[in-house]
């Protein structure tokens, strides 16, 4: 054992333990040691994964919040996130994702799964190295410490009328011969801290023979993510050209299951939520983005109590914060209900202990790695809550996470660890400064006329 880390209060799926101690060796748990009280420890939960990232979209964070139209939309957003992706490279991306991985880092997201298009250069020709920006993210990942689940994004047409993709899509698309080859590269780089899925951009951008031949040729069990019905538009055009709406298509044609990670489900009818659940596929909720596009309300308590698997995303990064998405994941819900304490088990109880279950109990069939719970032989990330803070003044364990989701603004992570390596500190990631520096600079380029 390298390390032994004591813990007052140590986060078990059946709620808190006290006087527990964590054994670390190889980046991985050893046996937990428990009843040894140690006042002096801290408290520690797993990291949270991050269901749902595009990197580059960190540098347009405010940007967007000017009226261009007085019918703006997730579509108009969209124009204005296409102009700036046009001015990504290599280097400019490692630089934003630094900065996006290492606020992740200090927030408690220990896992991220990146939804990765901007694979060609702004033309359309692929780099020299046909990955280099997948390698971009990869070296961003591993400079800031944080475990990723890299998602190369398979993006062929414009549309569900299968359109050629536009001259700004042209840098994200592939043939799928070119697609599975790009795969194959970077799961040769797989380690202890990287994985390689796939996710398919949205029934738009992959039609249905390509979606099929693709699931035919890639490897058996990998990561399977995909956006599936974040706007009203979406579902309209599925249902004029394909007789059905998203999910019920997705659902009647694709082996949906446990690897599949549903990007979005926001628009559902019952027979739909309820369908995703008994699929046993998760759900990837990113509260923050999909307030920020006006994109509508996910049904919460109808999949809950459908028994369905679900995770957060901070996909645009307006927000990079499980706190802020988990909470705007319960608001979201009292402000269109009109109740209070909507997302609890079935005995009640409470809300944030609910809350933080979900992306737990979801994160290694939605990540392809990173269980999400402190127990011998799992990957060693964690968290620990800065106990010593205001906002905890006198609570008792069974307050804690509600303290932590749903008391103040300041940020109440102390330390993080990822396969057993301490990777922020005193609620600062261990090379914030130059990190950020770099960043600073690669927005400036980016953003010059
Ligand atoms: C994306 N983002 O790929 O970045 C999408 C917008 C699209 C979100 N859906 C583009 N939040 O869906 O066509
Ligand atoms: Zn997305």
């Amino acid at each position: 054992m390298d390390a032994i880390h004591d813990a007052a209060l140590l986060w078990t799926p059946d709620g808190w333990q006290a006087d527990a101690g964590l054994a670390v060796a190889d980046g991985r748990f050893g046996p937990l040691r428990r009843g040894e009280p140690t006042g002096s420890g801290g408290w520690l939960l797993p990291g949270i994964p991050n269901l749902h990232s595009h990197a580059f979209q960190r540098a347009m964070a405010g940007l967007a919040e000017r009226q261009t139209d007085v019918r703006d939309s997730f579509w108009t957003w969209r124009e204005t996130m296409y102009r700036i992706a046009a001015r990504f490279d290599p280097d400019s991306l490692q630089a934003v994702a630094a900065q996006l991985y290492a606020e992740m880092l200090e927030a408690g997201y220990t896992t991220v799964c990146e939804f990765h298009y901007l694979h060609h250069a702004s033309d359309g020709r692929p780099y020299a190295d046909p990955a280099a920006m997948s390698q971009a993210l990869i070296a961003a990942a591993r400079e800031t410490g944080i475990r990723l689940t890299l998602l190369p994004v398979l993006y062929m047409t414009g549309g569900f009328d299968g359109r050629p993709l536009s001259e700004r899509q042209r840098r994200f698309g592939h043939d799928l011969d070119g697609f599975l080859r790009l795969v194959q590269d970077l799961r040769g780089q797989e380690d202890a801290t990287l994985r390689v899925g796939v996710a398919f951009h949205s029934l738009r951008a992959v039609p249905p023979q390509a979606l099929a031949a693709a699931l035919a040729a890639l490897p058996a069990g990998i990561p399977l993510h995909i956006h599936i019905a974040e706007q009203i538009g979406e579902v309209q055009d599925c249902l004029a050209l394909r007789d059905a709406r998203p999910v019920e298509w997705l659902l009647a044609n694709a082996p949906v299951d446990a690897r599949w990670t549903l990007v979005h489900a926001t628009h559902l009818t019952a027979e739909e939520t309820a369908g995703i659940a008994r699929s046993g596929a998760t759900v990837a909720i990113c509260p923050t983005t999909e307030a920020n596009l006006g994109d509508g309300l996910f049904p919460l308590r109808d999949y809950l109590d459908a028994g369905g698997a679900w995770g957060i995303g901070s996909d645009s990064h307006v927000s990079v914060s499980p706190v802020e998405e988990l909470r705007w994941l319960e608001y979201g819900q009292r402000l269109h209900t009109r109740h209070r304490n909507i997302a609890v088990g079935a005995a009640g109880g409470s809300v944030g202990q609910t809350l933080l279950r979900g992306p737990l109990a979801s994160a290694t069939q939605a990540t392809g790695q990173a269980p999400g719970a402190l127990a011998p032989g799992l990957a060693a990330d964690w968290i620990e809550l800065d106990r010593q803070a205001p906002a905890f003044a006198g609570a008792r364990p069974e307050d804690v996470v509600d303290r932590w989701l749903f008391a103040g603004n300041r940020p109440l992570v102390r330390e993080v660890h990822v396969a057993g390596r301490r990777v922020v500190a005193e609620g600062r990631h261990r090379d914030a400064e130059a990190i950020a520096s770099r960043y600073r600079e690669a927005v400036q380029t980016l953003l010059a006329d």
